[in-house]
């Protein structure tokens, strides 16, 4: 049979024009931005792959659904839509509106974790982490070895390695683990999915020893569709089932819906235990706002109870992965190293080894990013040893296995000529790749340090020698 092409399952309605930079313009914006894609101005960007969070184009149904805002302060209509929504696609029974995801990680740690508690987690996220510290506990990674090595083509990266898991239940004994952060679709790892047997099995296990298990549903749907598309007996399966059945296993999840739900701002915290969901009630009106929005308008939770049913329309999220995997193979066939397999909300590239002059002590993914920056107005994301941050006992910078920057792919936002443009950049300084230097810290923040950390090069004053017009 002859190959049959899938094409975006949406026309264009309206536009927003993209401002095309020359390179020296691009040189004096890095540089302003002290070489941190975090702190570059987005009039000075083309192409905007700095993430997928809350910049989805936004459905005309979902536009419209912003009219129907009820602003009231307590009650709105539209925070029974998103609960409605919620409970029928995730099925959990009590729903906690917040700002966005890491309004929910605050209330959900401050909540269940205790001082010197230990919170295993299918590798880290970097708000997540950092709240679960906060609250006096460790994050301990029970991620699989394969999640770790960029090569490795194992379906399943996201998978809870359960020896990992039963080697600290049994080193700190069950009382002091709170609950297991089980992420879908695992963002550090390069947006690698985990299987419905993985996630039965880690959650009977949990389960056995009376600890929880709270899901990181922030992209749960695309975890879904790599289910459908890889694991044995849920290829007649649809979205929906298996998100419910994903949901089904866990006691609750927190959600920054600026992803999957396909709005520009939002969160939730779901949890099936009564009491529990009181005391969420109770600390949402201090750090939020009401329980009923959660520091959320009514037009944002109408946008999102309508972003959560088109979410998992088959068409939409295979259509979505589809551009990852359209981005991803242009860069493969070109020779570029990139997280195998290709994942599901970006690209992955593998900064060591494309700028394998630079020892990780320069921060050769935040080169990277700036680099593309240079050459392309591409703008991409550090996800290595910036994003990693310190021991927070010795003081020394971790170093993660993966060295990454991440071209995240918006939701319904590009076209693919926007992909084969980024392709071409990439290739582009994979041939000069010799000439970008590698940088240092001009200002360090203490906490999430790769949102406003500044740099600077450490030989020369360029981030990329442009071998046409450098001396
Ligand atoms: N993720 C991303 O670009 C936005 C901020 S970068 C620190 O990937 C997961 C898996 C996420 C996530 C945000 C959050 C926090 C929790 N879990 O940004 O607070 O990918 O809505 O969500 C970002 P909020």
């Amino acid at each position: 049979m002859k190959k049959r092409s899938w094409a975006e399952p949406y026309k264009i309605k309206m536009v927003e024009p993209l401002r095309v930079t020359t390179r020296s313009e691009r040189e004096q914006a890095i540089t302003e931005a002290g070489f941190n894609t975090f702190l570059l101005h987005s009039k000075d960007v083309y192409i905007d792959l700095l993430t997928d969070s809350g910049t989805s184009a936004m459905s005309d149904r979902q536009w419209a659904g912003l009219m129907m805002g009820d602003e009231a302060y307590a009650g709105s209509v539209n925070f029974y839509h998103l609960q409605e929504a919620i409970q029928k696609f995730y099925g959990y029974q009590h729903i906690i509106p917040t700002h966005q995801g890491r309004g929910a990680e605050h209330i959900l740690s401050q909540l269940l974790i205790h001082k010197g508690d230990y919170v295993p987690g299918n590798m880290y996220f970097t708000t997540t982490k950092l709240h679960q510290e906060l609250a006096g506990g460790t994050f301990v990674d029970v991620i699989v070895d394969e999640a770790h090595d960029p090569d490795n083509e194992f379906p399943f990266k996201g998978n809870v390695d359960l020896a990992k898991l039963q080697a600290l239940i049994d080193r700190v004994g069950a009382e002091h683990i709170p609950y297991l952060s089980l992420e879908t679709n695992v963002n550090m790892a390069g947006g690698q999915p985990c299987s419905l047997a993985n996630i039965r099995a880690a959650c009977g296990l949990c389960h056995e020893h009376n600890i929880k298990v709270f899901l990181d549903a922030t992209r749960a749907v695309e975890n879904a569709y790599f289910i459908k598309q890889r694991e044995a007996g849920y290829e007649n399966h649809s979205i929906a089932d298996i998100l419910r059945e994903i949901c089904s296993h866990t006691d609750g999840c927190t959600m920054s819906a600026k992803k999957d739900c396909l709005v520009n701002i939002g969160g939730w915290l779901a949890v099936n235990d009564a009491e529990l969901a009181d005391h969420a009630r109770n600390m949402v009106v201090v750090y939020e706002g009401l329980h009923t929005y959660g520091g959320l308008a009514g037009r944002d939770m109408e946008a999102m109870s309508l972003g959560i049913r088109e979410s998992v329309e088959y068409d939409h999220i295979r259509a979505r992965i589809g551009q990852v995997e359209y981005l991803g193979n242009a860069l493969i066939d070109a020779g570029i190293p990139i997280v195998r397999p290709i994942g599901g909300h970006g690209i992955f590239i593998d900064a060591a080894r494309f700028l394998s002059h630079l020892p990780r002590e320069e921060f050769p993914a935040q080169a990277l990013a700036a680099a593309l920056y240079v050459e392309s107005g591409v703008r991409a994301m550090e996800r290595g040893t910036v994003s990693a941050g310190r021991d927070h006992t010795t003081g020394k910078n971790n170093f993660p296995k993966l060295e990454l920057i991440r071209l995240t792919i918006p939701r319904r936002v590009y076209t693919q000529a926007h992909m084969d443009v980024t392709a071409e950049a990439v290739v582009g300084i994979y041939e000069d790749r010799n000439l970008v230097t590698g940088l240092r810290f001009t200002y360090e923040p203490k906490q999430l340090r790769f949102f406003q950390a500044r740099f600077e090069p450490t030989t020369g004053n360029q981030i990329l020698r442009d071998p046409d017009t450098s001396a």
